[in-house]
């Protein structure tokens, strides 16, 4: 009911600066290439570019210099490329389409879920909920950081705990609810990241879990938690870093972490989610072709995630 028509808003985003290794802005590039947008007109979507355009860089909003803050890299391109993007996803969810963002590193959640969050907000007056799945938390604040890199961050921002102007980011808008954050697939999550999650009481479904109940079980639980309470039936945004495949399946990414999701897995998640039919969003993100052995792996699986999460059949 939240989406009441067949359209998909594509917006590619071309950034890697929110993290240190060149490559993931080439993401979307190859994803276009392995031809996504056919495949998604083959499923009978029609698909529509963000102002018209394939790939979206951003660079020329970019100041000449952007010495870090802190230990902070890169707030200024970080901010001007999520700030971009929260009206690109903004517009295409407001217009009652799927918002599907490529990217890019994961700083770029910072403008996917604030775009999306947004729309739902007025459109449904209903706070969006988010599923996070990565090997990491992407909670870290300015002060917990420790390698200052905002791919590590977003969530932070978005649920509020980020108190500093920090120059660049200071537009951002706390738009989500720690109460409406599932993660799934963490196993590298930081010292002061274990803190709040515990802090905030905030659902994590580790490797642990995973291993412990099953991915069925754990998405049972994930839309049972989700659909609790007077926002029952809620809009859901997915967030899917794609390091939090194992990377013996996906290796074309740049913080790998062993002991990830097998293949099936990943895509019974995005497939259980779009059952629920409160699927508003998807972002595919830390797709890096540079790096690992066989990208056109890494690089076609994205593509699958994308196909189940939007209800490609499997019989
Ligand atoms: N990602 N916790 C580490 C950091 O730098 O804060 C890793 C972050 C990885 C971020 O994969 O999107
Ligand atoms: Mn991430
Ligand atoms: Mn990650
Ligand atoms: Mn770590």
């Amino acid at each position: 009911k939240y989406i009441d028509r067949r359209e998909i808003g594509i917006t590619c985003v071309a950034f890697s600066g929110g993290q240190p290794r060149p490559g993931v802005d080439l993401g979307p590039e190859f994803v276009l290439k392995a031809g996504l947008i056919g495949q998604l007109n083959a499923m009978d979507f029609k698909t529509i570019l963000t102002d018209g355009k394939e790939i979206h860089d951003y660079k020329e909003f970019f100041p000449a210099s952007d010495e870090p803050i802190g230990i902070i890299k890169r707030p200024r391109a970080v901010g001007i490329v999520s700030k971009h993007l929260t009206d690109q996803v903004y517009q295409h969810s407001k217009a009652g389409r799927m918002a599907l963002q490529i990217g890019g590193d994961h700083s770029m959640g910072l403008g996917t879920v604030s775009g999306i969050a947004r729309a739902t907000k007025e459109r449904f007056g209903q706070d969006i909920k988010v599923i996070w799945v990565d090997a990491h938390a992407d909670i870290n604040t300015p002060e917990t950081t420790e390698t200052g890199n905002l791919h590590g961050m977003p969530l932070s921002f978005l649920i509020g705990l980020v108190k500093e102007n920090i120059e660049g980011l200071d537009w951002v808008v706390p738009c989500l609810k720690p109460e409406n954050i599932v993660y799934i697939g963490l196993r590298d999550v930081d010292k002061a990241e274990k803190q709040i999650l515990k802090q905030y009481n905030i659902k994590a479904f580790s490797m642990h879990e995973i291993d412990r109940y099953g991915i069925g079980a754990v998405m049972n639980m994930t839309i049972e938690y989700l659909s609790k309470g007077d926002t029952a039936q809620s809009p859901i945004h997915l967030s899917f870093d794609i390091d939090a495949l194992d990377p013996t399946v996906a290796a074309s990414t740049g913080t790998p972490v062993r002991g990830g999701l097998t293949f099936r897995e990943g895509h019974y998640i995005c497939e259980a989610l779009h059952e629920t039919g409160r699927l508003v969003g998807i972002d595919i993100v830390e797709l890096n072709p540079t790096i690992g052995h066989s990208n056109e792996d890494t690089i076609t699986i994205g593509c699958s995630l994308i196909r189940a999460a939007l209800g490609e059949s499997l019989l």
